[in-house]
């Protein structure tokens, strides 16, 4: 048996102004040629299929396109849940039809959560375990128990009802989009609480033959080997410019331990910076690499430089942000930047102007105040449409 282990799509993604909707769709029919030639026997998205709450149309579309040819055509089973960009209600719009097709799509959390089986040829058998990302508030009042105030407990409360049926010869996949303490995050991720009070342990996850996660944007094993993050479909920040996206090509056989390969796609355009001063920059010889690529500049220089960006431009057709470095550690440090403001929590920014007007910072009960108000503006904010 023999399965793509992918998440993290944010179709409809805006990247610095652009819509990343054709990149996407190049990768996307790349994982489809990919599927059909190794002759694999399910997809599974963890989560963040879609990049906002009401994604646009062409987005939809793409979904659409690429779910149509992986089921129909090629008859290969899908598997989908909800991740925390996700609306849960409209991406589960038509599920029982889809089922019927092949696409198997979990947005909300259920008491009972229930396995998609798949056989492959070997007569290997696996049973997918789809669980949508919840928050604990949405996962108290949904599945009517008081006692779930974390997103361990969310967790918790629907791992217990599957763990009786594990085993009993087929093989058992988790898929889940979760924060697990201890990896490594990127800056395209939108936190799932602020003050890091998200994370799950990774030894929730014991008694599956793999665990396929999505929320980290950066492949990497969690904890154990066979809990692992596939990573996003595509670099979604300019921190991100060193990873090496991929899918995860995941084999199972009856017993033997999970596989994994990981698999690049085709991208249409990579995301790469360039960092030095302007004169060594536009004197510099750039191969198609940087040419093709979506660029952001780091200016090293401590002199202004006046209108950089038609010179850089004709050396870098995409290029979609100039920094400068020496302006944000000069003026009062990386705070004061725009671009320092925007790598910083609303928690922190909050904090240090309370400070600054008040002379005393916050109490712990104000604190405590402030992550109930941010947490529920953020909860409100994913249900509302954003750019
Ligand atoms: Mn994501």
């Amino acid at each position: 048996m023999r399965f793509v282990h992918t998440a993290d799509w944010h179709l409809g993604r805006l990247f610095h102004n652009i819509h990343l909707t054709d990149d996407q769709r190049f990768t996307l029919r790349g994982l489809v040629t990919m599927a059909d030639e190794r002759n694999v026997d399910a997809v599974v998205v963890a989560g963040d299929v879609f990049d906002r709450a009401i994604p646009p149309t062409d987005a939809v579309d793409l979904l659409d396109e690429i779910v149509g040819v992986l089921a129909l055509d090629l008859k290969i089973p899908v598997v989908m849940v909800a991740g925390n960009h996700d609306s849960p209600a409209r991406l589960e719009f038509f599920s029982g039809l889809a089922r019927r097709a092949g696409v198997h799509v979990v947005g909300r959390v259920g008491a009972r959560p229930q396995p998609v089986e798949v056989a492959a040829a070997d007569g290997t058998c696996v049973r997918f375990w789809p669980l949508a990302y919840t928050d604990p508030e949405t996962a108290r009042f949904e599945l009517g128990r008081d006692d779930i105030h974390s997103f361990e407990d969310v967790f918790r409360a629907q791992l217990d009802s599957i763990r009786p049926a594990l085993g009993g010869g087929a093989r058992d996949v988790l898929v889940a989009h979760a924060f697990v303490s201890g990896c490594r995050e990127s800056d395209s991720e939108r936190p799932l609480t602020v003050g890091g009070a998200g994370a799950v342990a990774a030894s929730l996850f014991e008694g599956f033959d793999y665990v396929a996660l999505g929320h980290l944007h950066e492949r990497q094993a969690a904890g154990a080997g066979s809990v692992r993050y596939a990573g996003s479909l595509l670099k979604y920040s300019f921190d991100e410019e060193a990873h090496h996206k991929s899918v995860s090509m995941v084999e199972l056989g009856p017993t033997s331990p999970a596989k994994v390969e990981e698999v690049r796609l085709p991208i249409r355009r990579d995301v790469r910076r360039v960092r030095g001063s302007f004169a060594d920059i536009v004197s510099g010889r750039w191969g198609r690499e940087f040419v093709d690529a979506y660029i952001e500049v780091v200016l090293t220089d401590s002199e202004p430089v006046l209108s950089p960006l038609d010179r850089l431009r004709s050396l870098f057709p995409y290029i979609l942000s100039i920094r400068r470095e020496t302006a944000e550690v000069s003026v009062s440090g990386p705070e004061a930047t725009s671009a320092g403001l925007k790598t910083r929590s609303v928690m922190d920014l909050f904090s240090e102007f309370f400070q600054d007007v008040k002379g005393v910072p916050l109490s712990e009960t104000q604190t405590a105040e402030l992550v109930a108000v941010i947490d529920q503006t953020e909860r409100a904010g994913r249900e509302a449409v954003s750019t």
